[in-house]
């Protein structure tokens, strides 16, 4: 896997090939047939709003983020064999699985960053995505403007690492030439239920600008775009 390191000890992983098309393909018909998809309110700026795509899952924690809970579910079959590629392909051992399906261009994901608790501090993230190439964007918390665009291609596997979800934020924005559907697999690994909370943890002062980040690629497109 091609690695990007964005200082800080943030990184990214990011094989657009993972998976040959065929294969992507076939993944794909296989999880929308098999998974139960549902439309989930869930809280954002203090008001209930129905989330902008359509969600899937697995895992046998609750996971909760954005005001909302998933309760486990067991893995559908084809989950369950991607879910065992993707851990042998990224080492680690992960346990959570969230589906997200954009029905076309104008299903999307605001900015944000996988930061609950129970993610441990430097969660380890790896997501297949599969249907049509969608862009996804990262965005430094101390300086919005440096910021970096990926363009998703199905069968792609990106591991988001290190301090990527303190210091960074990421999103699917609305692309409203978009027609086809997207799904993308998130695989996580949970250390223990809503409230689990590390014994180390100490809450992290706010993102600095001195830490060696560096400016050079400021706005610079990444590879793999
Ligand atoms: O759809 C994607 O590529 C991103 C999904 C994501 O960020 C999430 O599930 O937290
Ligand atoms: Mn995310």
């Amino acid at each position: 896997m091609n690695r990007t390191e964005l200082g800080q000890g943030c990184w990214y992983d990011l094989d657009q090939e993972w998976l040959s098309e065929a294969e992507a393909d076939g993944l794909m018909q296989a999880l929308l047939a098999e998974l139960t998809w549902e439309e989930r309110p869930v809280v954002a700026f203090g008001q209930e709003i129905l989330q902008p795509r359509l969600v899937g899952w697995a895992g046998e924690l609750p996971y909760r983020y954005s005001g909302q809970t998933l309760p486990p579910r067991a893995p559908t079959p084809t989950l369950s064999a991607l879910w065992e590629r993707v851990q042998e392909a990224v080492g680690e051992p992960l346990n959570h699985a969230v589906v997200n399906r954009y029905r076309d261009g104008r299903d999307h994901m605001a900015m944000h960053a996988d930061n609950e608790p129970e993610l441990g501090q430097f969660p380890v993230i790896a997501a297949v995505s599969l249907g049509a190439p969608r862009k996804f964007m990262l965005e430094w918390k101390v300086k919005r403007k440096r910021r970096r665009t990926l363009r998703l291609r199905p069968g792609s596997l990106l591991v988001m690492g290190g301090a990527m979800q303190r210091k960074w934020r990421h999103s699917v924005p609305k692309m409203a030439e978009v027609t086809d559907e997207r799904i993308n697999v998130t695989f996580r690994f949970l250390h223990g239920p809503p409230g689990w909370r590390d014994p180390r943890w100490k809450p992290s002062a706010p993102p600095q600008a001195d830490e060696g980040g560096g400016e050079q690629d400021e706005d610079q497109p990444a590879a793999g775009d």
